[in-house]
């Protein structure tokens, strides 16, 4: 124990939307602490659900600010409890729930930096807040301040080419906007806006922390090209904007030592660097070690896509970000709503329930299905916009069947492909050096993961990303303490275990789908003018 706790370590956070979670790295980038509090078990007075409250319209939801605050008083008492040696802690670093966003009223500055380290944070920020309940990424009551967003800089896809993404609901311009119009008085009485993320580090800074580019590219509100706020955005959302957000920062900035409270309270040491939190996507891909050309697919619930992208072509789908470990570089993040429950379904009516059977299908298949293509969403798919089942033959005629192996290969085929086609849509290319982590439920299926290696021309890698904000982060605090924008990322993490080969392209499948991927972008076209009532 002693000499576990001796360690020289970073340690990464992640104020997600359901807990606070710590861990501990080592130099040799080994986790060796962990840690967590969950807001609905552990702070019941909360009354949250899943971390948040949702109001009586359905669309407003919210979190207070003090519960947050609250759980890390409580962590680090569970951590000092735990023998913890906070003396070792080079530095840290931390994710946020993306897009939510924190009111400091008026005089919070100096409560920040004058706290006492004899009381808990929770007593101390009582009175710091103009807003209790914080705004989160689930809420959708902005679609109002979304249309006057687009509509002030000329539309949707000129405010993705600005900020990343067309005005979607959750981003926090759009969210301060809507404080603003309905709360003017809390509104004119706060001195600083955070993010999840630069409010958990103002909490370590014992001063306001900067936002960091990656996660400030979630607000439509940041130029992510030339990385400064964008004038036409702050003046659409509310007034003084920009003195309320501060500049924005590289994210492997360090943006300043732990405050004494935190020398005096648990014993780190004076020198702890603390380095920008971001948002916890782009803490996932740091985590996740993404190099450029690399993709990560989470095969979930819904699939979700993040992309290593040099030079990005913001879309009216998807979200390109700054990328959180190279200030030149971009990600995307790219979400598809037919994931998991499709592809049980499928497994359910055409291979007898047995994922062994829907292996055995796609075995039994060649790749590009004979020219047969499929679409399968049952219910409205993000991207496109299309809901429905349509099969293709190789003639381009649509069939209402497939013989059921046939229609395994078809989804899981289609579905990767669609990934492929929408990825390139935004900017990303396919390189000798791409690598796929695959991550969720279906990355366990070899036989899934071998289609996915072959649509991409790509190898195919499996990894836990159970804790990857947080190990991200702490790699993050890792980098920063290394020097930051000089040092490449990828020379700081390389000592970390790498992922696990799972698949390699098969010999033929870049011929094979080199031609199937047009056919499958046109047949998605005209789907999509069709749904659209538009004449192909
Ligand atoms: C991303 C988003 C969510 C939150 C979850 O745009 O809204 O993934 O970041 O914490």
């Amino acid at each position: 124990m002693a000499e576990r706790a001796a360690r020289r370590c970073c340690l990464g956070w992640d104020f997600s939307t359901q807990q606070v979670k710590v861990v501990a790295v080592d130099a040799d980038l080994n986790v060796f602490y962990e840690d967590s509090v969950h807001f609905d078990r552990d702070l019941p007075e909360f009354g949250t659900q899943g971390g948040v409250h949702v109001h009586k319209d359905g669309v407003t939801v919210t979190s207070p600010v003090l519960m947050w605050v609250q759980a890390l008083d409580i962590i680090l008492e569970k951590m000092k409890a735990s023998g913890f040696d906070f003396s070792q802690v080079l530095a840290l670093s931390g994710a946020g729930q993306q897009h939510g966003s924190i009111y400091w009223k008026a005089g919070a500055s100096r409560v920040l930096t004058r706290l006492s380290p004899d009381l808990p944070l929770h007593q101390q920020l009582q009175a710091c807040f103009s807003i209790s309940d914080c705004p989160v990424w689930m809420d959708s009551s902005t679609a109002t301040q979304c249309r006057q967003l687009e509509a002030a800089v000329g539309g949707a896809q000129a405010l993705s080419c600005l900020t990343g993404s067309r005005a979607y609901e959750r981003f926090t311009g759009n969210q301060i906007a809507k404080v603003y119009q309905q709360n003017p008085e809390a509104y004119s009485h706060t001195e600083r806006i955070s993010l999840v993320s630069s409010f958990a580090a103002s909490l370590f800074l014992g001063a306001y922390s900067p936002i960091d580019y990656s996660d400030g590219s979630g607000m439509n509100l940041l130029q992510i090209q030339d990385k400064v706020w964008s004038q036409a955005c702050l003046g659409a959302c509310a007034p003084h904007l920009e003195e309320k957000l501060g500049p924005p920062v590289p994210s492997c900035s360090v943006v300043g030592a732990v405050s004494s409270y935190y020398v005096q309270r648990y014993g780190f040491a004076p020198g702890c660097k603390v380095v920008a939190f971001t948002g916890d996507n782009p803490a996932s891909l740091a985590g996740m070690r993404l190099e450029e050309g690399d993709i990560a697919v989470s095969l979930g619930t819904s699939d979700t896509l993040f992309l290593w992208l040099r030079e990005p072509t913001p879309a009216l789908e998807g979200h390109i970000f700054c990328s959180p470990v190279d200030a030149r570089h971009y990600m995307a993040l790219l979400c598809f709503k037919n994931g998991s429950l499709m592809r049980e379904k499928i497994r359910d009516e055409s291979a007898s329930r047995s994922w062994i059977e829907f292996s055995k299908a796609l075995r039994s298949t060649e790749m590009g299905n004979g020219g047969n293509l499929g679409f399968y969403f049952d219910v409205m798919e993000i991207t496109p916009e299309i809901i429905g089942r349509h099969r293709f033959n190789a003639e381009n005629h649509k069939v209402s069947a497939f013989p059921k192996d046939v229609e395994v290969r078809a989804l899981i085929e289609g579905q990767f492909m669609a990934k492929r086609i929408h990825a390139e849509g935004l900017g990303y290319r396919v390189m000798p050096k791409t690598k796929i982590l695959a991550t969720g439920g279906a990355s366990h299926n070899r036989d899934i993961l071998q289609v996915l290696a072959d649509v991409f021309g790509a190898p195919v890698y499996v990894i836990d990303t159970a804790n990857s904000a947080c190990v991200g982060s702490a790699y993050r605090a890792f980098h920063g303490l290394a020097g930051g924008t000089d040092v490449p990322f990828s020379e700081v993490v390389k000592l970390a275990s790498n992922p696990t080969l799972a698949a390699t392209p098969s010999p033929g499948a870049s011929q094979v789908y080199e031609a199937l991927l047009p056919q499958y972008a046109r047949l998605e076209q005209r789907l999509l003018s069709q749904a659209q009532g538009s004449p192909e």
